[in-house]
């Protein structure tokens, strides 16, 4: 809920009561008490007595580093936080609430040996009630947090990490007697609804709940609207008869604004409500929330799409993670409202909050900022048929709901992603109709539940490409929009297929409103490839994948918006590829370093001329060539860039995209843009490193690094650039024989393998390699060498096991025995490896350099030469330097 309970912030003198930061107001205190916990995994999940405490602060998570290392799974199970908690000696009489953001994924919680809470579900905010309990001044707080698998609570598969640990703020909230609150929701009870809202007028219902725990009293609830000035607009009030103990749900008599100032992305105008509850009698306040509103109408129709305050706008944005590099779902609020900053200077509009409730800072921010929201319950793939699972999720989406009722960035609630992706039953009809019929109660039921709790939004649930799947199941029929995850050109089929799907769409269920909830193709920065193809990870694919998706949403007006699949890179433990543990459909980096995909956004949405040497991100360059195309992406006519003080003849923008042709040298390039519009001239500058090879290599400027059986460059831990080998028939240097691996019946990888390759960082070194290879053959001068050959060995068991997440289905888990392989390597005819069987000695998939030294004396330059004992000699990539 965005309330902001103000204000005082003072530092308290008795310092080991409270070091942190405190609010309050003359009726509610807050304080944090995220500082000094003592934490504790415990491996033997519950009770071992050999815990070892270490200092942590909040927001916290175990799982920050080991989702990073190359062992397979994370630590799901317990941990225990705790803390001494003294209260206040002027909170005598108050009432204690402790107040968590969030906890992955189940919570009990101790004081003094005692369970006094519980709560269920890692990404909604939740309060205990510490009335009642006597303090000794000595208390021990544990909060045990478990984040195992646990059958009756979403979501229980996805492509993310479920990482455990209390990672929201943790705050004492302290207030009188009576007071508002529905602690049952972790809401503080104050609910603003904007009804019939219109360019005349607004009209605005205060409803809530509060607590009266003292005696029987008649109380005075007031809202003051006050604009963003703070002029007060409007004012409502009421009283009510309270007896001791009692819960009351009340509402204030409506009040309505006459030309209200309308919300919207161009003006973000918030007012702000105070809703105070008095003590009728004596006047005296007793309680004080403030809400910030945004008063907005808005509508969705399956023609034309979407429309805000009349007016119709496309929904333009992406899909957010929660989780930062190295922090896990850790993170500062300050880094989470970065995010919503980054997708607003890009151009969008829309953020889809996947796949669960977020950080209050994040609606904050798109409150502020003017980014409409959708936002959704962690049904992921696949339900339970029990009981307890349906009523966590009911609870989840009203604790969504009622948390999050007042931001007016919020126009969607939704509830399932994909559920049909993990089909149970497959080979058990009888069971699998009834599975999906739970699944369709369920849908029903949360469907009823939302519009009930609130009328005023719209309901969503987003699907995978599986259209009749889902038409069957009833599921495209409950809720008022459908959201698709389309993936064409990515896990199958071609980029030009997105299209027409929509249209295919569209004519299944022209009634229906529909939002692109995702779509996206794994972008790893690190990799360029001049002939981009699906799965290769490079930029210049990922460049084309969301060139033709944006015009294709543009062009539709039934397609109401489209959320990119994903604003940021995000974790996800079990995926394998360039970035094992990463999924790589971010616009950004893990750290939100902006792609090449993220320029091209701003190039497509920003407002004002835009002008970014894409290719500035990719710094270090290698060519066999020294021509090479400069991409600017754009909003202008066209481009004309000038490298190293020589100017290259303007370029036409083309979808967004200048492909510049231009000539660099080896060593530093200084490249400027420049393009005109009305008169006015925009820059914009970069710096290439150049290495031109073999030449560099030869002159003893760079070594030669070289990727066996790849199409695409890549730049490494160490910013050396790896480049794909050719054959000696085609360069006069080069491999002999050999071909490029590839994994059988692979619907995604043309080569390589997406095997987590152990002990490296630099995966794509190693996911490549030449099969049969005979020999590799470089025309180096006289001199003295150093000759590093990379192996790993990529068939075997484990390189296409646990495929986490596979939209296309098409690769099962499987064991594959490694083939016999043993081979002698010859340097310049002379023996340096000896019976080599990479899976015997160093098992599947680990990287494997062995050096050498060698002096060329003749014109013949450097052969290797691979002899074949038993199965088919292999290399992944080999690196020369002259010393
Ligand atoms: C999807 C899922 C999302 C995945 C994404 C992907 O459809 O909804 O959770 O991360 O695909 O990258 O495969």
């Amino acid at each position: 809920m965005k309330t902001n309970i103000l204000l005082i912030l003072f530092v308290l003198s008795f310092k080991p009561l409270f070091s942190q930061q405190k609010v309050h107001t003359s009726s509610r205190t807050i304080v944090s008490i995220n500082k000094d916990w003592q934490f504790a995994k415990d491996p033997n999940a519950k009770g071992s007595t050999q815990l070892k405490y270490a200092s942590v602060n909040i927001p916290h998570t175990w799982n920050a580093f080991d989702v990073l290392d190359d062992e397979p799974g994370y630590y799901r199970g317990i941990g225990y936080y705790k803390k001494k908690l003294i209260v206040p000696s002027g909170w005598k009489g108050k009432q204690i609430y402790l107040d968590f953001g969030a906890a992955n994924q189940e919570t009990t919680v101790i004081l003094n040996g005692k369970v006094i809470g519980n709560h269920k579900g890692g990404y909604t905010a939740f309060m205990v009630l510490l009335n009642n309990l006597k303090f000794n001044g000595n208390d021990e707080l544990i909060v045990e947090v478990d984040n195992s698998y646990n059958e009756h609570i979403p979501p229980l598969t996805g492509d993310f990490t479920f990482f455990g640990g209390i990672y929201r703020d943790v705050k004492l909230i302290a207030v009188s007697k009576a007071h508002f609150a529905d602690e049952k929701y972790g809401s503080t009870g104050v609910y603003v609804a904007t009804t019939d809202v219109s360019d005349e007028i607004a009209t605005i219902n205060i409803k809530g709940k509060l607590n009266n725990s003292a005696d029987k009293k008649t109380l005075l609830i007031t809202s003051h609207i006050l604009d963003a000035k703070g002029k007060t607009v409007a004012y409502t009030k009421q009283t009510s008869n309270a007896n001791a103990g009692q819960k009351i749900d009340f509402e204030l008599p409506s009040v309505s604004l006459k030309t209200p100032n309308l919300w919207s992305p161009e003006n973000p105008y918030l007012y702000q409500v105070t809703t105070k509850l008095a003590d009728a009698q004596t006047g005296r306040i007793l309680d004080e929330v403030k809400t910030e509103i945004g008063l907005r109408y808005f509508s969705f129709d399956a023609e034309k799409g979407f429309f805000l305050n009349g007016k119709s706008v496309k929904l333009i944005g992406a899909s957010r993670h929660q989780d930062f590099a190295k922090m896990g779902n850790a993170v500062s609020a300050a880094l989470q409202v970065k995010d919503v900053e980054l997708l607003k200077q890009m151009g969008g509009n829309f953020l889809r909050v996947a796949h669960y409730p977020q950080d209050q800072a994040v609606l904050n921010a798109c409150d502020k900022l003017g980014i409409l929201t959708s936002v959704e319950i962690p049904i992921v793939n696949e339900i339970t048929e029990s009981q307890a699972f349906y009523d966590n999720c009911k609870n989840m989406q009203l604790e969504m709901i009622k948390q999050n009722f007042n931001h007016p960035s919020v126009i969607i609630w939704a509830y399932m992603n994909e559920v049909l992706l993990k089909m149970h039953f497959g080979k058990e009809p009888d069971k699998k109709k009834i599975y999906l019929k739970n699944i369709e109660n369920l849908a029903q039921q949360l469907e009823d539940l939302t519009r009930k709790v609130d009328p005023s939004r719209f309901t969503m649930i987003a699907n995978h490409g599986d259209i009749n799947g889902y038409t069957n199941a009833g599921l495209t029929k409950i809720p008022m929009i459908v959201g698709w995850n389309l993936y064409q050109g990515w896990y199958g089929g071609k980029i030009e297929d997105f299209g027409p799907g929509l249209d295919k769409i569209h004519a299944a269920m022209s009634d229906k409103p529909i939002i692109v909830t995702e779509y996206g193709a794994d972008v790893d920065p690190r990799i360029h490839a001049e002939n981009p193809i699906r799965f290769d990870k490079s930029l210049a694919y990922g460049i084309k994948y969301h060139q033709v998706y944006i015009n294709d949403i543009l062009k539709r007006p039934f397609v109401a918006g489209a959320a990119a699949w994903n604003l940021a890179d995000f974790s996800s433990e079990t995926r394998m590829e360039t970035m094992p543990s990463i999924n790589n459909k971010g616009l950004l980096t893990l750290d939100r370093q902006p792609k090449n995909t993220y320029f091209l956004y701003k190039a497509f949405f920003s407002k004002t001329p835009y002008l970014k040497i894409g290719d500035g991100s990719w710094k270090n360059r290698s060519s066999l060539t020294s021509k090479q195309t400069i991409s600017v992406m754009s909003n202008l006519d066209s481009v004309t860039l000038v490298v190293n003080g020589k100017r290259w003849p303007k370029k036409a923008v083309i979808d967004h995209v200048a492909a510049c042709e231009v000539e660099l040298r080896s060593g530093k390039n200084s490249i400027e843009a420049i393009a005109n519009q009305n008169g006015s001239v925009f820059h914009d500058r970069a710096e290439i490193n150049f290495v031109l090879q073999p030449n560099d290599f030869y002159k003893g400027i760079s070594s030669l690094n070289l990727l066996m059986g790849s199409q695409r460059q890549f730049t490494d831990d160490k910013n050396l650039v790896w480049l794909p080998t050719e054959s000696v028939d085609q360069l006069g240097w080069g491999s002999i024989g050999g071909e490029a691996f590839k994994i059988k019946n692979s619907g995604r990888q043309q080569y390589g393998s997406d095997k987590d390759i152990k002990g490296t960082q630099n995966d794509p070194v190693y996911q490549t390699q030449l099969v049969g290879i005979k020999g590799y053959q470089i025309n180096a001068p006289k001199g003295k060498y150093e000759i590093t050959l990379h192996f790993a060995e990529l068939m075997g068991n484990g390189i296409q096991t646990v495929l986490p997440y596979n939209l296309d289905s098409l690769i099962a888990e499987g064991k594959e025995v490694p083939p016999q392989r043993i081979f002698d390597v010859y340097l310049n005819d002379k023996p340096i490896i000896k019976g080599l069987n990479l899976a015997a000695k160093y098992g599947v998939a680990r990287s494997v350099q062995m050096k050498f030294e060698c002096i060329v004396s003749d014109d013949k330059g450097l052969r290797l030469t691979f002899k074949g004992i038993a199965g088919q000699p292999v290399l992944n990539a080999l690196q020369v330097r002259k010393l």
